[in-house]
């Protein structure tokens, strides 16, 4: 393909500047369907559909790492450091006191190439199940 039949940018051309838009809902029952997107920037639209307060935690997964398979302690949360960004600001975005039931959150957050989990780490929630794979590739 020569230049002049590339209409793409230059940035697309080099795999940067990427930016995708992806709605998340959260609820109170169980859900483990898998969330793709492109490496670059993700904008995650969280809606809480369910009846009590929720949030949405972006973490790292390590090669190999399970979904759901993190240590929940005595406070029944999951280990959130090196968190990569949060949504749980009811009607606004990033961090808050959680998502109120009804409302919407959103996270914009740069991600590379690889696998990503996205939890719930409101006490008790991610024992029952708020944990949901991200794919980026
Ligand atoms: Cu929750």
């Amino acid at each position: 393909m020569t230049a002049a039949t590339d209409t793409r940018s230059r940035a697309d051309r080099l795999g940067r500047d990427r930016r995708s838009c992806r709605r998340v809902e959260v609820r109170d029952r169980r859900r483990n369907g898998r969330i793709a997107a492109a490496a670059g920037t993700v904008s995650l639209q969280v809606t809480n559909t369910g009846m009590i307060t929720h949030e949405l935690v972006v973490l790292s997964l390590a090669a190999g790492q399970r979904i759901g398979a993190r240590t929940v302690g005595a406070d029944g949360k999951v280990d959130e450091a090196g968190s990569l960004g949060e949504a749980s600001n009811s009607g606004g975005s990033g961090s808050g006191e959680g998502i109120e039931p009804g409302a919407s959150s959103r996270v914009t957050v740069t991600l590379a190439p690889g696998r990503y989990e996205l939890v719930c780490n409101l006490m008790g929630h991610y024992v029952s199940g708020m944990h949901r794979q991200l794919k980026v590739t």
